[in-house]
């Protein structure tokens, strides 16, 4: 009931970060793209290979003045990979320490998600696009709980030859199939475009293939890069569209990668991809960075070295638009925001902060990656407090998804959803 909420409430509101007044409001009535980029990391920004960019066109946005690009942003995603990220981004809420919360509370409980905050708000359209089948991670039942208006899977898409690699339709063919359902969205809209061709094992046909693999010698590693390669063409082909029809010009676009690629069971090859002798648990860490930037045109931009996650991105969303996250049971912590604490949890209870990072039982000075063998009684405490707020902060969001706890949280000015209000069912004629 009620007083379960009591530690929540009084957790957020202790932890929560007023916005950044340089940027406050600055996407109020623009359409927003949430760009999914696949199993992308972000030691793939700038990387080359033999003098040339692999990602041209993610480098491009990347350096462009009006992107807002942050170096030091981490997934945060447990067993549930894609659906924990997608969990995040949409409700600030954590994936859960085992399973995918999305698919074993995403039917069943309330929430208070972007779609349904954006829509009820500020009268956006909402809707996600997906080119695989729709039931994969639960997202036919969890995206009503969420208020998705609209769910454009596979079966929306034309059956063409040769359309599917791995594990859905391939990212070129699902740009450019999304654009005629996007040109239709009343706008403001509120779309998320969730590419997949870039996931383990990273099959692709021929044609597509424009790089040489990596040659570390370990099979399922070495054609990340030609998917990686792939995934940049589809988003520039993406971008020029949007350039050539003009919703450029009144959208902000937010890209983000959900999670690692390549395992820490690859541990060679990647010493080899990132042209070091061996790798530590620091190195590892540092290769939990995902790529997350916001681009829109006037945007005062530049690359931000605050350290934040995935928890991190809806609070941001929420104060770019102008509406404060103030009241809403949301974890994380706009990453604009001055009053930021910078301690990033991973989902299994490590940790990142500017200072120190734990992980896998080690610790060490996050700018130097300098092991602490032995800790003074000073950095003991520090440890000790850093590793409660991160149990705290991970266990209170278990607690709200576990006990389905928002049912009981009245937002004011805010209708619950209703899941009957939305089917995502292609009529057949
Ligand atoms: C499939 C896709 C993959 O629909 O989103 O999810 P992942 O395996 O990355 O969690
Ligand atoms: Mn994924």
């Amino acid at each position: 009931d009620q007083d379960q909420l009591k530690p929540v409430l009084n957790f957020i509101h202790h932890n929560y970060a007023g916005p950044n007044v340089q940027y406050e409001g600055v996407a109020k009535g623009k359409n927003i793209f949430v760009i999914h980029l696949e199993s992308l990391q972000q030691f793939m920004i700038d990387y080359k290979q033999d003098g040339q960019e692999v990602m041209p066109n993610l480098n491009k946005l990347y350096h462009a003045n009006d992107t807002l690009a942050f170096d030091n942003f981490f997934h945060q995603v447990g067993q549930g990979k894609t659906a924990d990220a997608e969990m995040m981004l949409e409700n600030s809420l954590y994936g859960l320490p085992e399973g995918s919360a999305m698919v074993t509370d995403g039917t069943t409980n309330t929430f208070q998600s972007a779609p349904a905050l954006l829509h009820q708000k500020l009268g956006y359209t909402t809707a996600s696009f997906h080119g695989d089948v729709p039931s994969f991670w639960n997202r036919d039942n969890a995206y009503k709980s969420f208020g998705y208006q609209y769910f454009f899977s596979k079966e929306y898409y034309p059956k063409t030859k040769d359309y599917d690699a791995g594990y859905g339709m391939k990212d070129k063919i699902f740009m450019k199939e999304s654009a005629h359902y996007i040109e239709q969205l009343p706008q403001p809209f509120y779309a998320k475009l969730i590419t997949v061709t870039n996931h383990y094992p990273y099959i692709l046909d021929k044609q597509n293939k424009d790089i040489q693999p990596w040659n570390t010698g370990d099979d399922t590693v070495d054609p990340y890069v030609q998917t990686a390669r792939y995934l940049d063409e589809s988003l520039g082909e993406f971008l020029d569209y949007l350039d050539k029809s003009g919703l450029r010009q009144n959208s902000v676009l937010i890209l983000y990668g959900d999670h690692y690629g390549i395992s820490n069971n690859h541990q060679p090859a990647i010493a080899q991809i990132l042209h070091k002798k061996k790798v530590t648990n620091y190195d590892l860490a540092m290769f939990q960075k995902v790529p997350f930037m916001i681009n829109m045109p006037g945007l005062k931009g530049g690359i931000d070295h605050t350290y934040g996650g995935e928890i991190d991105v809806l609070p941001t969303i929420e104060d770019l638009l102008g509406i404060s996250s103030k009241n809403y049971i949301q974890f994380g912590q706009d990453l604009l925001s001055p009053e930021r604490n910078q301690i990033v949890p991973f989902r299994n209870g490590d940790w990142v902060t500017p200072k120190y990072t734990k992980y896998n039982g080690d610790y060490y000075y996050t700018k130097n990656g300098k092991q602490i063998t032995k800790a003074t009684a000073k950095q003991k405490k520090e440890f000790s407090k850093i590793q409660k707020y991160v149990t705290t902060d991970l266990g209170l969001s278990d607690r709200v998804v576990n006990g389905d706890l928002l049912r009981f949280y009245k937002l004011p000015g805010f209708k619950k959803v209703d899941k009957k209000d939305y089917t995502y069912n292609l009529k057949k004629s």
